[in-house]
């Protein structure tokens, strides 16, 4: 017991220091996190060509995933969404396409940065082009979480086409 009492108490300092560490890096925009182990992970993948015309936040049909961190464990998650995107604009117009990936209703970092395709009309049409964005998050304390991509366009008339899309999402030990 007291063993076991021992090795939560240095679990939770060593996150501890590396939460420090995080935040010491982190200043307002720079983070890092540093792990040694892969426990976990999730992969999903959809072939089929969806949409949304939503200038709010929606979440990315099928893209949930739950990830368990026990207890006495410390994790960062590390996640990467790819997909064909097409983000079609008129002539003269300017659509942006947007994506970002959550845990629970915190936006994995960087924060902020969501812009996963765009198009400027006046340079030429759209094409369909394969995007790709790596995020994570943590250390995290022992619980569930639930990992989401959302996505919305600017302009409600230029939709937000996805040709396939693949996310997968990694729990890593905390260091
Ligand atoms: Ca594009």
């Amino acid at each position: 017991m007291r063993r076991a009492l021992v090795a939560a108490a240095l679990v939770a300092a060593v996150a501890l220091m590396s939460a420090l560490a995080t935040l010491a890096v982190a200043g307002k925009s720079l983070t890092q996190r540093t792990g040694s182990l892969v426990l976990d992970v999730v992969i999903k993948s959809q072939a089929a060509t969806k949409s949304t015309s939503s200038t709010d936040w929606r979440n990315v049909p099928g893209s949930r995933i739950e990830v368990e961190v026990p207890q006495g464990q410390f994790s960062i998650l590390l996640a990467r969404f790819s997909g064909t995107s097409d983000c079609p604009v008129d002539f003269g117009g300017i659509a942006n396409c947007h994506l970002r990936i959550m845990v629970g209703k915190k936006q994995m970092h960087p924060r902020g940065v969501t812009i996963f395709d765009s198009t400027n009309a006046q340079s030429g049409d759209d094409l369909q082009e394969a995007h790709m964005i790596e995020r994570s998050i943590g250390p995290l304390k022992p619980g569930t979480y639930v990992v989401r991509a959302q996505w919305r366009t600017s302009d409600e008339a230029h939709p937000f086409v996805l040709r396939g899309w693949h996310l997968t999402v990694e729990r890593i030990r905390a260091d």
